[in-house]
């Protein structure tokens, strides 16, 4: 699908013109951009079946864009895109990846200190020559070089849900290939951290040159870092570099296993295996006379360790090994157990569905409800609802709920905490929806306390269900806030508030260590997927990963209830 590659160029010739002064039109690519990479389709689908007509039907493109699009889709590149680049001193635009600078910033830096990449703005903010300049504030070198970390550690990791559909891509592309008997994705990818470094992918096979072929010539790959019988690594267009092993299917447990990781979870294993007398590799389990007691399975591996099974998510040695002893694991939550979302937006706000459109998917899902929560009246950039149209919305979900069997739509609100917390509509007006969800959309950078109080503030308002994105970090762009998080879980329980595990590709908030700080203090927890779109639901996943890396079961997420249970802990029954 290329739509992910034009919206990129749109997006960044929409920057380039900016810095160039031009009016309107880097407004009218960034709408296009939107609205593209929001597409369910495939662009090169709809411009085969409908011509340029169809692609003018797009929201936000008309003519002269839809001409770039079939200029893409035909020839690979985007002439006035190139021309574009060229005007711009190379690794300017480069520039504009660092969070907090605009194209207007800048093209400030270049003019007035020839700043053409980031490593010269790095200089440049250490030596204190920015905060001279007009458009720049006191705080702005600061800012700058914390803006740089971010960017680095950006380019360093990437989001879990960016990379896992990548993997699973080549996964697919490599399973169907002669000699493949197995083929699993390893690392932190299977164990669902929230960042993972690289791909790592395991093939079971005697012969693996085809499959090594095969990987070697997928069209996403950008350079071939090293090709052999047994190991190959590339380097991907999308920036991320995948490692490919190969092992007998007799090693693949424990091969697996090993490159499961995580690193530390294996040290803690070798430990049982040597006061056992057994060493344990990637090869395998062998006794003292190098005989293969264990390997062609993980769950072989933990049993004749004397473990129960550990699932990939507990892979961190932070107890799991222990609880594994005593058989006194628990029993994970799993995408299966979800009944419901409870935190999703329609086009009623910024959602590209419709209400009808969420509910049928997440029908489709085999869920019993959906609730959909808008955003409230002061979430302008996200065209949040006036109460006015709230109670249209209001309307609208029980015209669904009538013409609709077999799943039920919740009406909510994604209500703004204001800065002193207190919330973006009257109790009056929040008493009628079915579930409200709190969340933090401004004033980010507050002290810690300033922020823990608001928090508990909003926290204290009796209509308030869930606490949404308690944390607020956005990959790339921003860390959390400063939250004193005994005091938040402490208040949650208290009040009997409902924090939530975003799964948005871009958030994943809250983290693992929060949740499991959660379970251990008897927080019960909502993972939802904040979904813009119906696609979007599909992100279940990785939150419910969150959720079982922060050691849940079934019981402390209330989205695994039926409608009526989850009416009763939401006090609404
Ligand atoms: P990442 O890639 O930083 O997101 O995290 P991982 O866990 O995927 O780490 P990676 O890709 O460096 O290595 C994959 C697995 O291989 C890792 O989880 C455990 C295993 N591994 C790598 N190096 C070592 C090592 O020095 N000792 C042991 N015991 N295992 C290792
Ligand atoms: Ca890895
Ligand atoms: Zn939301």
């Amino acid at each position: 699908m290329k739509n992910t590659e034009i919206a990129s160029i749109f997006f960044e010739m929409a920057d380039i013109l900016e810095m160039q002064n031009v009016a309107w039109k880097p407004v009218a690519y960034r709408k296009a951009a939107r609205a593209i990479e929001e597409l369910s389709e495939d662009v090169e689908e709809i411009y085969r079946k409908g011509g340029l007509n169809a692609l003018e039907d797009i929201s936000g493109v008309g003519e002269n864009i839809a001409n770039k699009i079939v200029e893409f889709i035909e020839k690979g590149k985007v002439k006035e895109y190139e021309m574009l680049k060229k005007s711009l001193p190379a690794g300017l635009s480069g520039l504009l990846q660092v969070p907090g600078l605009g194209p207007k910033k800048a093209m400030a830096l270049y003019k007035e200190l020839k700043i053409k990449n980031v490593d010269e703005l790095e200089k440049a903010a250490l030596s204190h020559k920015i905060s001279k300049l007009p458009l720049f504030k006191e705080k702005a070198e600061e800012n700058i070089l914390k803006g740089l970390e971010i960017f680095r550690q950006g380019q360093e990791r990437m989001p879990l849900g960016f990379a896992l559909p990548i993997a699973e891509g080549i996964v697919l592309g490599l399973k169907k290939v002669k000699g493949v008997e197995k083929i699993q994705i390893g690392g932190s990818l299977r164990r669902m951290r929230d960042t993972v470094k690289d791909i790592d992918i395991l093939v079971a096979a005697e012969q693996a040159k085809e499959a090594m072929d095969v990987f070697a010539s997928m069209p996403n790959v950008k350079s071939i870092i090293a090709k052999g019988g047994t190991k190959s690594s590339v380097l991907l267009k999308e920036g991320m570099q995948v490692d490919v092993r190969v092992v007998p299917l007799k090693s693949f447990g424990s091969a697996l296993q090993y490159f499961t990781g995580s690193k530390d979870h294996n040290i803690g294993l070798r430990r049982i295996a040597i006061a056992k007398k057994l060493k344990l590799s990637e090869y395998g389990l062998f006794d003292a006379k190098e005989k293969q007691v264990a390997g062609k399975t993980e769950e072989e591996v933990y049993r004749a360790l004397g473990l129960s099974y550990i699932e990939p998510e507990m892979r961190e040695n932070t107890g799991e090994i222990e609880a594994a002893m005593k058989g006194k694991l628990p029993k994970l939550v799993s995408v299966s157990d979800i009944k419901g979302d409870l935190h999703t937006h329609s086009n009623y706000s910024d959602g590209s569905n419709t209400i009808e459109e969420m509910a049928l998917a997440a029908k489709r899902r085999g869920y019993e409800y959906i609730c959909i929560s808008d955003h409230s009246k002061s979430e302008n950039i996200a065209n949040g609802l006036s109460e006015e149209r709230l109670f249209r919305k209001i309307e609208e979900v029980k015209r669904v709920n009538k013409k609709l069997r077999g799943i039920t739509v919740l009406c909510g609100s994604e209500v703004n905490i204001l800065d002193d917390g207190s919330l973006d509509y009257s109790d009056d007006v929040l008493k009628k929806l079915d579930v409200v969800v709190a969340s933090v959309h401004s004033k980010l950078k507050m002290p810690k306390e300033q922020v823990t109080a608001r928090l508990l503030k909003a926290m204290q308002n009796p209509y308030v269900h869930i606490m949404g994105h308690p944390t607020a970090r956005h990959f790339g762009k921003r860390e959390e806030m400063a939250i004193d998080m005994d005091a938040f879980f402490r208040a949650a329980k208290e009040y009997g508030k409902i924090p939530e595990i975003n799964s948005a590709v871009e958030r994943m908030d809250l983290r693992d260590v929060h949740v499991r700080k959660a379970v251990e203090m008897g927080v019960k927890l909502s993972v939802d997927t904040d979904a813009h779109s119906v696609q979007e639901l599909l992100n279940i996943r990785l939150g419910v990963g969150t959720a079982r890396r922060g050691w849940c079961e079934k019981k402390d997420i209330v989205n695994t209830y039926s409608l009526k249970e989850l009416m009763k802990v939401l006090k609404k029954q």
